[in-house]
């Protein structure tokens, strides 16, 4: 298998589009991981009926307690990581990042042996269509400013749901520990690739990592993230700062 997407998936039974998932196991070579994050409306069995449909290339865990986004993908990546495919990454349950995306993301390790992390940025240009609402595109911009001022990284877009890795030994470490954030922990994942490859300039680390601009991405309505989650992200990233990068 080319790719292992880890789907975390907290009450997502009347969300999720698994004809989509289904068609797109069906259609590539991509494999996925649905990570129940202990849901109370169903998803699980919502999971395993999709996963029994293609076992080959889906399979479904479930978390007894809700553990929050940064646990429930990091649970799914040690399954993804097992199955041998050449990539892993994470997906956001709702397909605000439609799985047509994937392609643009994985072909970015062609030529660049020394890359990592590839991470799907929702930027606006004319030609592409980014629709957020106005609000959610600000605080994010603010927060994006502070995350790349944290890092001394211009990372333009930490939080897109999409992500892919290169499956090895590297990747494997950047999901060992718990993650202080449950939120966040993109943020961290990148403060770890820069302590694990000990390069802090960002002409070193876009060896390691870049950001794809996506075509396409929509923000999906009953997405859980509320404005709440924008100070919990805040007091999170001094929580960052001081375990990381100080
Ligand atoms: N809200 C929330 N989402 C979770 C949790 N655990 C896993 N997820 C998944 O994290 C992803 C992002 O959540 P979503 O509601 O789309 O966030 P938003 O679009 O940023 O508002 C989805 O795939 C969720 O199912 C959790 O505890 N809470
Ligand atoms: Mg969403």
């Amino acid at each position: 298998m080319s790719a292992t997407l880890v789907v975390p998936c907290f009450n997502e039974a009347s969300r999720l589009d698994t004809k989509a998932f289904l068609a797109h196991a069906e259609n590539t070579d991509v494999g996925f991981v649905f990570v129940d994050d202990g849901s109370r409306d169903g998803t699980y069995d919502v999971l395993r009926r999709m996963a029994d449909q293609r076992p080959a290339s889906m399979s479904a865990l479930h978390l007894e307690r809700n553990a929050g986004k940064a646990e429930a993908v990091r649970s799914g990546m040690r399954v993804a990581a097992e199955r041998g495919s050449t990539f892993v990454g994470f997906w956001d349950a709702d397909l605000a990042t439609p799985l047509g995306e994937l392609d643009a993301l994985l072909s970015c390790f062609a030529g660049r042996d020394q890359l990592q992390m590839v991470m799907g940025a929702r930027v606006l240009l004319l030609g592409r269509r980014i629709t957020r609402r106005a609000v959610r595109h600000y605080a994010g911009r603010l927060f994006a400013t502070a995350v790349s001022m944290a890092l001394r990284l211009p990372v333009y877009d930490t939080q897109c749901g999409a992500k892919v890795f290169r499956n090895d030994d590297l990747t494997r470490q950047l999901f060992a520990e718990p993650f202080l954030s449950r939120w966040i922990f993109d943020v961290e994942l990148i403060a770890r690739l820069q302590q694990a490859v000990g390069a802090r300039s960002p002409e070193q680390m876009a060896t390691y990592l870049i950001e794809q601009p996506l075509t396409t991405w929509t923000d999906v309505p009953d997405g859980k993230v509320k404005m709440r989650d924008f100070v919990r992200s805040a007091v999170d990233l001094g929580k960052i700062y001081r375990h990381y990068l100080r």
